[in-house]
Formats: C-alpha cells, structure tokens, sequence
C-alpha cells in the first residue's frame, strides 16, 4: 500500500469532512488527487498538523479527518496525549506510516524499528486500529466515519512518494477558503 492509495481512499468516501494534511508530499497527493476548499494544505510546520485538527475539532460540529505521517506524530508525540485527553467526538486521525520522513527523501524513522504507533495511542487513551491494505483501509475509515468518537487509524505503507505537481495556490488563499468553507 502507497500513500497516495490511503489519500485517494479518505477523498472517496469523504463530503462536507474538513481534511488538515500533514506537511510535503502528503498535501501534494491530496492536492493533485481532489483539491477542495475544505482541504487545508498545512505547508510550514512540521508535527502540527495533529494539534490543528484538534483545535478544530473542538470548535466545530463537522468531522475533522486528520491525514499525518509517522514522522510528524514522533516529532509531537505531545499532540497524541493531548488528544487522548480531550477526545472530540469529530476527529479521526490517520496516520500514513511509511517508517520514514517521505518528504524529504525516506529516511527511516523510529517506527521501522522500535516503535508501535497504535499502542502509543492506546496508551494515550485512544481507539486505534492498524491496517496494512488498502480494503481494510476503506472499511475501517468508513467506520470511523460514523463513530462518535476520536478514532486513530494507522495505515501501514511503503516509503513512496507520487510524482506530482506543487500546490499552486498561495498559503494564505488556502488559509481564507478553508475558513470561508467552515463559516460561509
Ligand atoms: C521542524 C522541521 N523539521 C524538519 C522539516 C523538514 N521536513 C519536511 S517534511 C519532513 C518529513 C515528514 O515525514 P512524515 O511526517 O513521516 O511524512 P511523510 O513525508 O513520510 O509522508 C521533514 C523532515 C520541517 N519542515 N520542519
């Protein structure tokens, strides 16, 4: 399973869900697999993307879904804690662990070693679940989907990144049109 196969999954089965992409590559996928005005593009900061949907989840009704990778969540292992505390009912977390920083040319990360991000979020107190294809993929983000409750998937991937066009809209655009999604 690629990255770009679990992103296309998460565009397929998606409607009014607000989508906060991890930094790189990811947001590259997403953007060239369906750009939308509820896609938010988080293109500076490294680990924030966890921390920016749950600060949304808290504030609206809407499901928020979370795509991160497993370099990103080790870098903010803070943000799973957070979110194991404060749990929004709206929030699903896929994390695309392809073991390596994709981004920026697959180095490897602790996961391809040491470390099991579904019991870390276990241990944070949170419903997490592993899959390594893409039907099951689908099928458990179709369950997550309609759960009410912060749901973690981690999706097991290899190290792959799609070639694909830059996001030609500047950040700030993407910044007004995400907000303008959620408050017309
Ligand atoms: C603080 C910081 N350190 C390093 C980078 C460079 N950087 C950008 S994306 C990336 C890799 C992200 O890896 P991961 O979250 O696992 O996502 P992947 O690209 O593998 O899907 C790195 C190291 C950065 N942008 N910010």
């Amino acid at each position: 399973m690629k990255r770009i196969d679990v992103i296309k999954k998460i565009v397929d089965n998606v409607d009014k869900e607000l989508i906060v992409c991890n930094i790189g590559i990811p947001s590259k996928e997403l953007y060239s697999v369906k750009d939308r005005e509820r896609n938010f593009y988080m293109l500076g900061s490294m680990g924030l993307a966890s921390s920016i949907g749950l600060g949304l989840a808290l504030n609206i009704k809407e499901k928020v879904v979370v795509i991160d990778g497993d370099g990103s969540i080790l870098m903010n292992l803070g943000s799973l804690s957070t979110i194991g505390y404060l749990k929004p009912k709206n929030l699903i977390l896929v994390i695309i662990d392809n073991s390596s920083y994709g981004s920026t040319g697959n180095q490897k990360t602790h996961t391809a070693k040491n470390t099991n991000l579904k019991r870390v979020a276990e241990a944070c107190g949170l419903c997490a679940v592993e899959v390594d294809n893409i039907d099951n993929f689908e099928e458990v983000f179709k369950c997550a989907l309609k759960r009410d409750e912060t749901f973690v998937i981690i999706a097991k991937t290899i190290p792959y990144n799609e070639p694909c066009e830059d996001i030609n809209i500047p950040p700030v655009v993407i910044k007004y049109r995400f907000m303008k999604a959620i408050h017309p």
